[in-house]
């Protein structure tokens, strides 16, 4: 009896010493659905509807169901394309703008089973639910709020009737979803079941979001609803796939204009790339990017896919920075992913897989210059490389400033470094530095303003030391620390830069010394006997370069693709100064905001075959250009209009916008004159060319 009455005073103890110990949570904290999406770290966005076989980036809405026909869709080699490339789960674009949608919907006509797909008993949705299932990959749906398609598009039915509708049917018949993906595009042109208008809606109050959110958490309460504004993972504000190098999974959105509530679609997306430091809601951020140069499969982009080592470097600037990374895929017209893209991804995955095989960290002794409560049990180092994203080391509360030495025993060599935050207690640290043992001192390798659920640092070159020491250099409170790696990236031969001056010359250079350059000029692939690249070469009408590096053993990089258009050196801008926009230089930009047109004398005449649109790179949108007419002319003053036509989705994705013409002109003149702006007057642009061959 009073030996039980001494063991209950212990235990009583021992759990008063835990709760006085217990480390406070710091700030807004994820939930649940949270941990499990930021666990994914890395899926897909797959694009394939309507857009695919109209050769868009938005449809109109105006598309008949009837051009709907892959011969050989296959969700098994879509979802295996991705799984081989190291995600793990994927976002099938259920709907896009223009309100096709791919599944058997009560809501709408224009839906699969108005296509000949399967004599119009297709469920793309089905196929991939099915195909998830076999090869353990996560699913989500996107379905676009915005419908083009939709006669009912603007009016409160619409989004009662119809969108929340398609919700409920995607909710209930494809299994637990993991996201819910929900874009800001919406509201304008459209086809609207014929009125062939523009309709514009009231972007904070129109989709009613805290309503349809509802019916999320009933129905799918797993899943992480995506948005501007989250409200449980917030777009990082570009398409480029990167967040800011200091990044904060918290976030206060903010509307666009002072008093308005912020929404999907009206929010001041820049700062979502870093967050806010204390935010009033734990956001996490997607990094959204195509794989290709639009979201959608377009041949002419053939050969232009992001390199293995692109998407490896996007890798450390989304997961590396603690966010997740949205990878765009697009099947082609047949329905499958390319070979093209097929292999890229292999090889991103394994680059990955042999980078994180061995944490050269595992088996070192660890001395921390505080323990919580002395207690290594329940706060101690062990947890650092035990791959538990929860189990962790911490400080006493005072402690904010902690030192950690690694002692790796052996010399090792490693170029990454990975420091992870018990994300459970909060983002706390704001400030960390890195250390290496070297010529018998300690050296700073590398520092970090932010860690939270994941920092990876990749090192421009390779450490070998047998010690390494972690400093945290900030931090409001305690400190909690979840993981502490050390890897090593395989070397890689670095695929040549290809970059051409204003007189035209072409120099092909690499980031690393190589064995030799090989290039070509007639779009065919260099191999060891191509021409070597020596000196720069005169390439004053444009074309098409292909270079690779070689090893010493011949052994090939990847390829480098790098197209130009007519050379800009004798060119003229007529009637204004706007010489920013043929400088050859993306950086600068013309912003004209009386005139809508920019005209171009190109000093002789040409045979113009392509149109180049690049927009300005400084994120603002005053004469972004969205509605295009593109004229020539041989004297300058009688114009003949040769295209028109919209920039889709240029807002979100500013890449270089390329119209080729239906038939080749001949003019010593061009003019591009802006029918559509993203917002503000008159024009703007980075760049503006053509292409003559
Ligand atoms: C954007 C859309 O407008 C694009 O078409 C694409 O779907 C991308 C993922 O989101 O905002």
């Amino acid at each position: 009896m009073r030996k039980s009455l001494i063991a209950i005073a212990l235990v009583a103890a021992g759990l008063n010493v835990s709760a006085q110990y217990a480390l406070k949570p710091y700030g807004v904290l994820p939930k649940q659905r949270q941990l499990n999406w930021q666990e994914t770290d890395m899926y897909c966005i797959v694009h394939f509807s309507m857009a695919t076989y109209t050769d868009k980036e938005w449809g109109y809405g105006d598309e008949e169901p009837g051009i709907f026909n892959p011969k050989s869709f296959n969700a098994m080699q879509i979802v295996g394309a991705a799984k081989a490339g190291g995600f793990k789960g994927i976002v099938v674009v259920a709907k896009h703008h223009d309100g096709f949608c791919l599944w058997p919907t009560k809501t709408t006509n224009h839906n699969i089973s108005k296509s000949p797909y399967k004599n119009g008993k297709g469920d793309i949705l089905k196929e991939y639910q099915l195909a998830c299932q076999k090869l353990g990959m996560k699913m989500a749906v996107y379905c676009s709020p915005w419908d083009r398609n939709n006669a009912l598009y603007g009016k409160p039915e619409y989004v009662t009737k119809v969108y929340r509708e398609q919700l409920k049917e995607l909710y209930s018949n494809y299994g637990p979803l993991f996201m819910s993906w929900h874009d800001g595009a919406n509201g304008g042109d459209g086809y609207y079941g014929g009125t062939r208008e523009a309709r514009k809606i009231d972007r904070s109050t129109y989709y009613g979001w805290d309503t349809t959110w509802g019916i999320t958490r009933k129905m799918q309460p797993g899943a992480s609803i995506f948005g501007d504004v989250g409200p449980d993972v917030r777009w990082v504000g570009n398409e480029e796939g990167h967040a800011g190098e200091t990044y904060w999974a918290t976030y206060t959105p903010h509307a666009p204009e002072e008093g308005k509530v912020p929404a999907n679609g009206f929010v001041k997306d820049y700062e979502g790339t870093e967050g806010t430091r204390n935010g009033k809601f734990w956001m996490p951020a997607e990094c959204d990017v195509p794989l290709r140069r639009g979201w959608f499969y377009h041949q002419s982009q053939d050969g232009q896919s992001k390199s293995a080592y692109n998407l490896v470097d996007l890798y450390y600037k989304s997961v590396g920075r603690g966010a997740c990374l949205d990878l765009g895929l697009s099947p082609d017209k047949d329905g499958l992913i390319t070979n093209e893209d097929v292999n890229i991804l292999k090889q991103f995955g394994g680059i990955l897989k042999q980078t994180f095989a061995v944490n050269l960290a595992k088996g070192a002794s660890f001395k921390a210059s505080n323990i919580r409560g002395n207690n290594s049990t329940k706060f101690g180092t062990s947890f650092l490389i035990d791959n538990s994203r929860y189990t962790y080391w911490a400080t006493n509360d005072k402690v904010t400033k902690p030192t950690l030495e690694v002692d790796l025993h052996l010399a090792k060599t490693f170029n990454i470094i990975r420091l992870r935050e018990n994300i459970k207690l909060g983002q706390r640290i704001e400030g960390a530095a890195f250390d290496a043992w070297i010529d018998g001192g300690w050296k700073e390798i590398a520092t970090v303003p932010s860690v939270g659920a994941n920092r990876l640092v990749r090192l421009p070159y390779n450490i070998t030391t047998s010690k390494v020491r972690l400093r945290i250099t900030k931090s409001p409170v305690a400190v909690a620390i979840s993981d502490f790696g050390l890897f090593k990236e395989p070397v890689h031969l670095v695929a040549p830069i290809i970059n051409r001056n204003k007189l035209g010359e072409v120099a092909i250079t690499t980031e690393a010394p190589v064995g030799s350059i090989r290039y070509t000029t007639d779009g065919t692939l260099p191999t060891a006997t191509s021409p070597a690249f020596i000196k720069p070469f005169m390439l004053a009408e444009g074309g098409e370069i292909k270079a690779i590096s070689l090893d010493g053993n011949n052994k090939p990089s990847e390829v480098s693709t790098q197209a130009f258009g007519l050379s800009k050196s004798k060119w003229q801008v007529i009637g204004d100064d706007a010489k920013k926009a043929i400088d050859d230089d993306a950086n600068t930009f013309v912003a004209k905001s009386t005139s809508s047109e920019l005209v171009v004398d190109l000093g002789a005449d040409y045979t113009i075959k392509t149109f180049l649109y690049l927009p300005r790179r400084d994120k603002q949108t005053d004469g972004l250009v969205s509605g295009y007419s593109w004229a020539v002319s041989n004297d300058g003053t009688t114009w003949q209009t040769v295209a028109d036509g919209e920039f889709s989705n240029i807002k979100s994705n500013p890449i270089e916008q390329l119209v080729p013409l239906k038939a080749a002109v001949k003019a010593r003149y061009f003019k591009l004159t802006a029918v559509k702006l993203i917002s503000g007057t008159g024009i703007s642009a980075a760049e503006i060319g053509v292409q003559v061959k």
